[in-house]
């Protein structure tokens, strides 16, 4: 089968061989001609670029057995276009000027035009498909609201997000009108990306599993709804990753999501009982893939195991239960990804 063909076939539910394989992060610090790259330009340029974007992006389709590939953009491009100042210093993580604490501040924020500003990610898309033809799936992206928002009011990277959470409860009115502005942005970003050639979008909500499922329920998911809405109107199909989210499960289905990408606590059994119409994707653990090429053969064996068990391969996508570690062996993923073609 063709990688977009089982690519597509496993978003529809359609029988698969086998399921189709993509990583989250499979394009980035992990690779020595990413890192290459990045020496000769900064991270926005190639982000800007579409050659430069189209390149990094396809590297690890040349060097692994992928199904897709997943546009080389990152999630802080949204802030960025409303004025909140993201910088990513080296070897660190990214750093925004402008953040959110009251009403001001979010009526600084500059919404207007933000959808042409985003345009290099779509024209980014474009380039990527005009490349590779139809030979891979290809996966736009977007921050989901919580996690945008929880960068906003922090400024930068956190371990707990204390201001964000702190804002839900005592401004929640300023928060869910941040959160719902930084919804209908992404609505429109990703419904740009799927009509550049994206086949799917997928949502990461990297924070939003420091929520308690009742918080979840009442910020998150009316603002993850006013995304899905307008995209399952257009048949774009959405994915929602939401990191440590094994306890958010019930509150899940009312996303309005096509699909989940499962952190790695998650059980995929459970999940599987859960979800029986949804797709679903991931989730081996991937510090794992540090622990060397056997021990990854061994976690896809199991995981493909199971998929077959409880769902004869279909509507689901092997993955990561998160993005692949910087400090990963290239060799290991090559294993990881090899032996999900040894099942076809
Ligand atoms: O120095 C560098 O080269 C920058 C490292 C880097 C890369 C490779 C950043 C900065 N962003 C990206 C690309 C990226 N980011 C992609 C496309 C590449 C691919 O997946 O193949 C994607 C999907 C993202 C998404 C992203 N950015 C997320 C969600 C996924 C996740 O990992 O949880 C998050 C949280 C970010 C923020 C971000 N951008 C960059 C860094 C170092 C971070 C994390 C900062 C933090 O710890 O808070």
């Amino acid at each position: 089968m063709n990688p977009r063909a089982r690519f597509l076939a496993a978003l529809r539910g359609e029988a698969v061989d086998r399921p189709p394989v993509w990583l989250m992060r499979q394009a980035g610090r992990y690779l020595p001609q990413y890192r290459e790259v990045r020496r000769q330009h900064g991270f926005w340029e190639v982000c800007r670029q579409p050659e430069l974007s189209t390149l990094v992006a396809r590297e690890p389709l040349e060097r692994l057995s992928l199904d897709a590939a997943i546009v080389f953009s990152d999630i802080l491009t949204v802030p960025e276009a409303m004025g909140l100042g993201v910088t990513f210093g080296p070897g660190e993580g990214p750093r925004l000027v402008n953040t959110l604490s009251t009403a001001a501040d979010l009526s600084a924020w500059t919404v207007d035009g933000v959808a042409q500003r985003l345009s290099f990610v779509s024209e980014a898309v474009r380039h990527l498909r005009t490349t590779l033809e139809d030979r891979y799936g290809i996966l736009g992206f977007a921050g989901a609201p919580f996690t945008l928002f929880a960068y906003a009011t922090e400024g930068g990277g956190s371990d707990d997000f204390a201001k964000a959470r702190i804002m839900l409860h005592q401004q929640p009115w300023l928060a869910q009108k941040a959160l719902g502005i930084l919804a209908d942005v992404a609505a429109e970003y990703l419904a740009a990306q799927a009509d550049a050639g994206a086949d799917c979008v997928q949502l990461f909500d990297t924070w939003g599993g420091l929520l308690d499922a009742e918080d979840y329920a009442r910020f998150c998911v009316p603002a993850l709804r006013r995304i899905t809405q307008p995209l399952a109107a257009r048949g774009v199909p959405v994915l929602l990753f939401v990191r440590g989210g094994a306890h958010l499960l019930p509150v899940l289905a009312d996303t309005g999501a096509h699909g989940f990408s499962l952190d790695w606590r998650v059980d995929w059994r459970e999940a599987r009982a859960r979800f029986p119409r949804s797709i679903l994707q991931g989730n081996v653990d991937p510090i794992l893939l540090m622990a060397g090429a056997d021990v990854a053969r061994d976690r896809v064996r199991h995981l493909l195991a199971t998929m077959l068990e409880t769902s004869q391969y279909r509507r689901c996508i092997v993955n990561l239960g998160h993005g692949i570690h910087k400090d990963t062996d290239p060799d290991a993923v090559h294993a990881f990804c090899d032996e999900v073609t040894r099942h076809g």
